[in-house]
């Protein structure tokens, strides 16, 4: 009974009405720039110069989150407006043969017009796809080998090994700098049509190597450590969290190296803002386009003794989400936003016929007063146990596959540390509650068949071994992908050290 209370408030939260009308503020059909980061977690904006200038000018959005917080399903969220498991994506590792990418916003941008180009990273598992290039992009340059070039021959973040429309090309140079390069050519050759041009940084994503002129910038600067470094009591939490405390890890050390290298990470990102705002401007385009700054996911450093991400916790499902454009008024919106609501909001600017079930930002971007969402929910199935969450702006409410919930009240408890814990019986997926999220949309085309990479439901965690999607922080050792741990995968392992 308690548990069908609790699903009903939830669905009556979670609808929304449908916005109004907007007026005119925004340029017609903008060029749209998405600088798009890899693990970046929401409050690390102080490390980077220019893209803090674009948040004060521009749209902050203080409440930004991803429905699935790792890489792949997130990012599958970003191209298609849709919860990943709407998509019929559920590993991490292998989500690039599970996307349906035919009905992609970069498809939808193609047939409105746009010029559409993506530089760097893609989905997880992009090499069981390549030379295969997406439909909807007129320009690819992709990381080829994702995880599996991670310590090769340079690396993701050095020389990186990419698929240039199809074809296997090696590049030579710190891969900021290179998609920056290839964002101004981009930019210039495409100044008398609308374009679509993301960049998909590695950074800060591990290994933590920043670019040689930023190594040690950062040197001893970390954040004050939270009291959820090391949480004492952990009675709220799953019985996994205890047993990653008893491992007896010192995360102090962890928490100031890593903090400290990944802001240094994070100035080649910003170095690389800085290129493509002064390219915007050189070509006297920067009142005609719209800046979007986001990443794919969070990343806890220690926070619940996790070093890694996929978690329900506030580190890892929070992003960034900054939307600049002189045309706009500055400010920070309050509202629930999420990684699948930026497709819409790019499909509305550019007049693009699009169905999604995330809900177009435009509205908020105008400060027009329109009904939101008063809550969402979060999906880990890629992560060390599956899970289900809800959350508004007064509560978290976190179902474990183990049968574990826990229930925190945010204003009260912001670092999610005196929750009410409880285990019920023979927890699986299957008696979690019903979801809000519908589980396809509506009206969506028949999906093609997969791939021959990753059956449905089966992740392969056994062949995921150089992951860094979830794994702990090192620089030294490549970390262990932990997809799939829901499904009969270790446990989380002992976290490295930096
Ligand atoms: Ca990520």
């Amino acid at each position: 009974m308690q548990r069908l209370v609790l699903t009903s408030i939830v669905v009556l939260l979670a609808m929304s009405a449908p916005g109004t009308s907007t007026a005119a503020v925004l340029p017609k059909r903008p060029n749209i720039v998405v600088l798009y980061t890899d693990d970046q977690r929401w409050d690390t904006l102080d490390a980077m110069p220019t893209v803090s200038r674009l948040a004060r000018e521009g749209v902050h959005f203080r409440n930004s989150f991803v429905t699935t917080p790792v890489c792949g399903p997130s990012r599958v969220g970003f191209f298609s407006g849709n919860p990943a498991r709407a998509e019929g994506i559920t590993v991490n590792e292998g989500a690039a043969s599970q996307y349906d990418d035919r009905h992609s916003i970069a498809v939808a941008l193609q047939e409105a017009g746009y010029a559409t180009a993506l530089f760097g990273k893609y989905l997880n598992g992009y090499r069981d796809q390549f030379p295969a290039v997406p439909p909807g992009w007129s320009e690819w340059r992709v990381f080829r080998d994702g995880y599996f070039d991670l310590f090769g021959r340079g690396s993701l973040h050095q020389d990186p090994m990419l698929s240039w429309n199809g074809t296997a090309r090696r590049a030579s140079g710190r891969s900021e700098d290179l998609f920056a390069e290839y964002a101004e050519e981009f930019i210039a050759r495409n100044a008398d049509r609308p374009f679509f041009l993301v960049l998909s940084f590695w950074a800060p994503h591990v290994p933590l190597i920043p670019a040689e002129r930023h190594a040690g910038k950062f040197e001893g600067f970390y954040p004050p450590k939270p009291p959820s470094l090391e949480e004492r009591d952990l009675r709220d939490k799953s019985p996994l969290f205890r047993q990653q405390a008893e491992s007896g890890i010192d995360l102090d050390p962890i928490w100031e190296r890593a903090w400290s290298v990944y802001q240094e990470l994070l100035l080649g990102v910003d170095d690389a803002a800085a290129r493509i705002v002064a390219a915007l401007q050189r070509h006297a385009l920067s009142e005609n386009t719209i800046v979007v700054f986001t990443s794919d996911n969070g990343f806890q450093f220690g926070e619940h003794w996790v070093v890694g991400k996929g978690m329900p916790y506030e580190e890892s499902i929070r992003v960034p989400l900054v939307v600049w454009s002189p045309a706009l008024r500055r400010h920070t919106p309050r509202e629930l936003v999420l990684n699948i609501d930026l497709a819409p909001t790019f499909a509305e600017l550019a007049g693009a016929s699009f169905e999604a079930q995330g809900r177009s930002l435009v509205p908020l971007l105008k400060r027009r007063r329109v009904p939101w969402r008063r809550a969402f929910e979060v999906e880990g199935f890629a992560g060390v146990e599956d899970f289900r969450a809800v959350r508004s702006g007064l509560f978290k409410w976190i179902a474990w596959q183990s049968g574990h919930r826990e229930v925190y009240l945010l204003p009260f408890d912001p670092y999610e540390m005196r929750g009410s814990g409880r285990s019920v019986a023979g927890g699986e997926t299957s008696r979690l509650p019903p979801r809000i999220t519908r589980s396809r949309p509506r009206g969506a085309p028949s999906r093609r068949p997969r791939g021959p990479g990753s059956p449905r439901g089966a992740p392969r965690c056994g062949e995921a071994r150089t992951g860094g999607g979830n794994g702990p922080v090192s620089s030294g050792t490549p970390p262990r992908e932990r997809v799939g741990g829901g499904r009969g995968c270790a446990p989380p392992g002992r976290p490295g050290t930096p």
